[in-house]
Parts: structure tokens; sequence; C-alpha cells
């Protein structure tokens, strides 16, 4: 089956024919990248629509085009189903992704120049929280908190004291690799007695706090940004929610601020996975994923695996494999030939280099909307570890060997699980 529609098919065949590879590598192989997941068919179909063909820079009710009757509606709809997940007073729904989310706070909240500060992006933060790399690395005068060598976690001292010398203009929490319960309300009570806005990235766990499987920044960040493809399960896209004396400042960032006009196709998928998000099956769905990622954190464990911060709270496990003698990138490489889907990833205080580092990230969302569970989770892990530790050995045809038998395994193990917006 195929859920590339016939008139691609006719008047694009190349391209549809891509399309439809990619629809059975989705099919066929194990989605373990922490940051993404499985649309389902009703987001697919409302991100694919006439929507794409307008255009409507400016906010409803305010826009610099005619023609808005229904696009009004749909971005209001959005707006309001935001507000209502998540229980915050404004929302924004235009951001095309987390980046420009998170710039357009800056550009809300701060000046070039000032000190901003953020989790180090090798200790498991985002390259918009001042990364050097990034754009607001260069603009800003950027300094970071780490996690402890020993433990994994973020020290909320370290976090005071840093911030307490830096007298940052804005504080960011959250990152893209970060296994354990992020604490708002300590970061909150630092970010107010520094004087700093505190904003919650909270792009991974978005789905975990809407399902009440991760305590909500709101009541304590002042400004909260989001993807929208991540555990919330919906088109790729972003959303500002912020108090309401920054919501002003955070509409004109986003508009015209940073963007033109708004992609409204994503916008009404944002406001169907909102919809899906606010069902009572979606808490259950996001504390099986908390389960699952539990469920697979203790069989790697057992099977000697080494997981930064000892294991996980959320959906995410970050693996250091120096203790097998496999480097990241190697290994996601030949997981991802036996059909595992994984992610090389820095660790903290990584010795290799970030193109060549020694984790791997693992995420349990899209098994999760696919219907696995524990069962499952520790059938991964079993494979993981023949994979990995024949990687060790060394031996080119017993790592053959074994990506043969593990795919064979996985591939019985996909055809029993549909995917969302697919099958
Ligand atoms: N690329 C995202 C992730 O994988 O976490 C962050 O931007």
């Amino acid at each position: 089956m195929t859920a590339t529609p016939n008139h691609l098919r006719s008047v694009d065949p190349q391209l549809a024919g891509l399309i439809t590879a990619e629809e059975a590598r989705q099919r066929d192989t194990l989605k373990l990248i922490a940051s993404e997941n499985y649309v389902s068919a009703a987001v697919l179909e409302a991100s694919g629509t006439v929507l794409t063909n307008k255009y409507s820079e400016g906010y409803a009710g305010r826009r610099y085009y005619e023609g808005q009757q229904v696009i009004d509606q749909i971005e209001t709809l959005a707006v309001d189903r935001a507000k209502a997940l998540f229980g915050t007073e404004h929302a924004n729904v235009q951001p095309y992704s987390g980046s420009p989310a998170n710039l357009a706070v800056y550009l809300a909240v701060a000046k070039p120049g000032d000190t901003v500060m953020g989790m180090a992006l090798p200790m498991g933060g985002h390259l918009t929280h001042g990364w050097s790399v990034s754009a607001t690395g260069r603009w800003f005068n950027a300094v970071h908190y780490d996690v402890g060598r020993e433990t994994g976690r973020v020290d909320m001292d370290e976090v005071r004291d840093l911030a307490r010398r830096e007298r940052p203009t804005l504080i960011f929490c959250g990152g893209t690799a970060i296994p354990r319960v992020i604490d708002f309300p300590a970061f909150a009570e630092i970010a107010r007695e520094v004087g700093a806005v505190l904003v919650a990235d909270i792009a991974h766990i978005a789905g975990l706090v809407a399902g009440g499987a991760h305590p909500s920044p709101v009541g304590h960040a002042d400004i909260i940004t989001t993807t929208t493809h991540k555990t919330l399960r919906g088109p790729r896209g972003a959303m500002i929610m912020a108090a309401p004396e920054h919501a002003k400042a955070i509409d004109k960032a986003v508009f015209p601020g940073l963007q033109g006009g708004p992609h409204n196709h994503t916008t009404a998928g944002i406001a169907v996975a909102l919809h899906e998000a606010a069902q009572p099956g979606f808490a259950d769905y996001a504390h099986q994923i908390v389960a699952n990622a539990r469920a697979l954190a203790e069989e790697l464990q057992a099977r000697g695996f080494d997981l930064i911060s000892g294991g996980t709270d959320n959906h995410l496990i970050l693996i250091d494999l120096t203790s097998k003698g496999v480097g990241g990138k190697p290994a996601a490489q030949i997981l991802d030939q036996a059909g595992l889907e994984a992610n090389y990833n820095t660790v903290p205080y990584d010795t290799r280099k970030p193109f060549d580092p020694s984790g791997l990230r693992l995420g349990t969302a899209a098994l999760t909307s696919r219907g696995m569970a524990e069962p499952e989770m520790r059938e991964v892990a079993r494979w993981m570890d023949e994979i990995v530790s024949t990687l060790a050995g060394d031996d080119t045809e017993a790592v053959e060997k074994a990506v043969a038998r593990v795919h064979g395994e996985v591939s019985e193990l996909t055809g029993r699980f549909p995917v969302p917006g697919l099958d």
C-alpha cells in the first residue's frame, strides 16, 4: 500500500517513485531518532492541501492580503487549541521551525551583544541556545552551563552561580539530548533572581508535557518555544507561547521581524495535531513513550551499555559507546543497515569530534506511535547489542551476517506494526 496520490504518479513519476521509496523505508525501519515521529493520516492530509496557495502576512484580522476569510479561522483555531492544550495565555503558531522560533525570542527580548545563557551544545543543548557556530552565538555574548561529569545531570547550583556572575538577559532551558526531567521551577527561581527572561525550549518533550508525562513549564517560564513534529506528532513547524507581557513583542518578532507569510498548510496540520493531543488517549500515548524508553534503557544497561545520567525520565536515551569499543558514527551506520535508524551524537565531555562522536541518541516516540510497547523495546536492545558487539569484533564477515540476521528479524517486527499515515 502507498500514500502517494495518483496525480503525482502521473505528473511526476520520478518524484513519486522517490516518495514511494521513502514510504517503504519508513515502514521497514525502526525509527529510533529522538526528534522524529509519524504524523497521523489526518495531519498528513491537512498538511497537503490548497492552503499552500495562500499568502497571509500578518495575524488574524490584521492581514496584508485579502481573501483571509478562511485562513483567519484556521490560524485562530490552531492558536486557541495551543492555548487550551498547554494552558497558556498567548500562542503564535507561525514560526517555520524551531530555530526561527528561538531566533524570534532573541529579537523580542534581547539586543545584539546582550549576555544570554543556555546549555552547552555538547552537553545536550541546542545550536540556537547561543552555540558559537549559530548566529545566536555570534550576535550575543553567550555563556553556557554543563552537566555534571559523573551525574550527567544539570547542576542547578552551577546554573545559579553562572547566572549570578553573568547576569544574562535570557536563560534557555531545554535542549536536544537531555534524558532527564527539566527542573522548570528551579530555573524560574534563578531567572527571577537575576532579572532574566526564562525561555523553556520544549521541542523534544512537548508531547510529553501535553500528555502529562513531563512537568509543564507553564507558570514558570516567561516564554515557551517548541517544534511541533517531535513527541507532539504534528507537521514540521513550531510555536511560541508566552506570558501576556511578552505577547506583542513575540508576534512582532515573528512577523514582520523575521518571517513573511506563514505556511498555512502547516498551520492546519498543527491544528489537527493539537486536536489529537487534546484527546484522552494522548495521555496514554505520552506515558507509553516514557515507559518504552525506560524499558529500552533497562535492557540496554543489562547488556552493558553505558547511559548518560544512568537512564531516562522521558523519551530519550543517550548512550556513550566508549566502553563498547566502537564510535557512535560507525555504530549508527551499521545499525541503519540492519533497519535500526538512530543518530550519532556527542556525549558530555566527549573526547571525539562532533562529526565522529562517542554517542548514540535514541528515542521511543515513533515506535510508540506504531503501537510498540515494552516487549518490542527489549527486542530492540537485543538487536542493538548484537550489532554493536559484532562491530567491536572488527570482523567484516561477522558484521555482514549479523546485519542480515537482525534485518530479517526487524522486517518481521515492522510488518506487524502499521505506520500511521501510511497503512
Ligand atoms: N534537529 C533537532 C534534533 O534532532 O533534536 C534539533 O534541532
